[in-house]
């Protein structure tokens, strides 16, 4: 270990982290390699600030049940109709996630078998759609994901793409080119719902064009469902046909995902999963999924959805949710009275898109790794036409779900604009860079996360 190393190690108290260590004291016994790479990312989770926006640090309650002894069993089919004996409290567990799905987000049915969002998806797809049929949905480049149609991902192989974008002057996506664009296309799948757009999604506009060209409804909430569960962006229920998203974002649970749709089929089409029969389409999203898709659920994760939901449904998540939102604008604020562009001027939800073209083409891998050294932690991302290519693309995007997890706000954001900003205008300043690092660290130091045990 050099000596920089040992000093970085040192950074975990044993004092302060003693209490959330203490869970992993076996691994620590038994396994003293595995614990020492846990202790530090224990380390760098808690002395870097975490800015990717699709991520979070969950609770070390739902950490707790996502390291339960649910994950011992096999559990194929849904509750009180299992392929394998002994599975009552599976069945509780699993029943309880899906009743606190409903009630953080009002839907009709929900299913928690999946294991991730594009696992997710693809069973929408094959519940709802027959290969060739079109899907609908905003660009990978313009803010959108792999399963919304891009070409080299599977909903481009076995279904037919059609794609939206945002305007080039304002970054925004222009309903009125929606709806002529699915008259045009005809899509049996309107998408919603993007991995880098960082404004508000009129849900009911997409469900009212999907209605009118004959196509299903659905939004991927992967992103922003922290921020519907805590009122902090309109919500796609009670009228989108079928909604997607993962656990672990701004939900602030384990890695998966849920599907919520209604009971009915709106449009009856008959698909691959659901074979001849006329079912309904919560049965054909179960089907789609189990015996569809997927083999044994991840009963333990699926706990963990419980625990997850159900910090959802408490007061104080609300103000989680509204925090997110709130130190994101100030972020945005910050950056751009700093000189820094932003795709579409701003933000309105808990996610920043940097448009580094001032600075040059195909920057946003040398200021991500730039932000890194210096203890922020964000992504490159392409930016709506970039100039450069996905593997060079010119912007960063960055967010605040993981700082206000921490309890950081207003004040800290304002801080923490100003470093970054600094720090993407003399992108090769190590001397700036290792300054920035050590505040960084106090920073953290004042906000302290796994430090205590629940
Ligand atoms: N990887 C996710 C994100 O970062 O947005 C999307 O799947």
């Amino acid at each position: 270990m050099t000596g920089q190393e040992k000093q970085q190690r040192n950074a975990i108290s044993p004092v302060l982290h003693a209490p959330f260590l203490k869970r992993f004291a076996s691994i620590q016994k038994n396994d003293p390699e595995v614990y020492s790479i846990l202790l530090a990312e224990l380390e760098r989770q808690e002395y870097t600030l975490g800015m990717i926006p699709s991520e979070n640090y969950i609770s070390p309650t739902v950490l707790a049940a996502a390291g339960s002894l649910f994950n011992n069993k096999y559990a194929e089919g849904y509750s009180g109709k299992r392929y394998y004996q002994g599975n009552v409290n599976i069945d509780s567990v699993e029943t309880l996630a899906i009743e606190r799905a409903k009630k953080v987000f009002g839907a009709e049915h929900v299913n928690v078998q999946a294991l991730s969002g594009s696992a997710a998806n693809m069973a929408i797809y094959f519940a709802m759609l027959n290969p060739g049929d079109t899907i609908m949905g905003l660009r990978l480049d313009m803010g959108g994901h792999l399963t919304h149609g891009h070409n080299v991902n599977f909903s481009a192989k076995f279904y037919k793409p059609t794609q939206y974008t945002v305007e080039k002057d304002t970054g925004l996506i222009n309903m009125d080119a929606v709806r002529e664009q699915a008259q045009k296309e005809r899509p049996k799948m309107l998408v919603s719902g993007a991995t880098a757009y960082p404004r508000i999604f009129n849900f009911k506009k997409f469900h009212d064009i999907a209605s009118e060209v004959g196509a299903y409804s659905m939004a991927d909430i992967s992103h922003i469902s922290g921020l519907i569960a805590g009122g902090a962006h309109p919500s796609p229920f009670p009228f989108t046909d079928v909604v997607m998203t993962t656990t672990h974002k701004t939900l602030r649970g384990s890695r998966g995902a849920l599907i919520m749709c209604k009971e009915k089929d709106r449009l009856d089409t008959a698909t691959p999963s659901a074979d001849s029969k006329k079912l309904s389409l919560a049965q054909k999203v179960d089907r789609a999924v189990f015996p569809g898709l997927q083999g044994g659920p991840h009963e333990h994760i699926i706990a963990a959805h419980a625990v997850a939901l159900g910090e959802a449904l408490q007061p104080s998540f609300k103000i989680y949710a509204q925090q997110i939102v709130k130190n994101a604008k100030v972020l945005a604020r910050t950056l751009m009275d700093q000189g820094i562009k932003l795709v579409s001027d701003g933000t309105d939800n808990h996610l920043i898109l940097i448009d580094l073209t001032p600075f040059g083409a195909g920057l946003g891998m040398q200021g991500a790794v730039a932000l890194e050294q210096a203890g922020i932690v964000v992504n490159k991302n392409t930016i709506p036409y970039d100039p450069s290519t996905p593997f060079k693309p010119s912007g960063i995007r960055l967010g605040t779900p993981c700082l206000t997890t921490r309890g950081m706000k207003e004040e800290a954001m304002k801080q923490i604009g100003e470093w970054i900003a600094s720090i993407l205008k003399d992108a090769k300043n190590e001397q700036l860079k290792q300054t920035v690092k050590a505040k960084v660290h106090v920073l953290c130091e004042q906000f302290p996360f796994y430090t205590h045990a629940e």
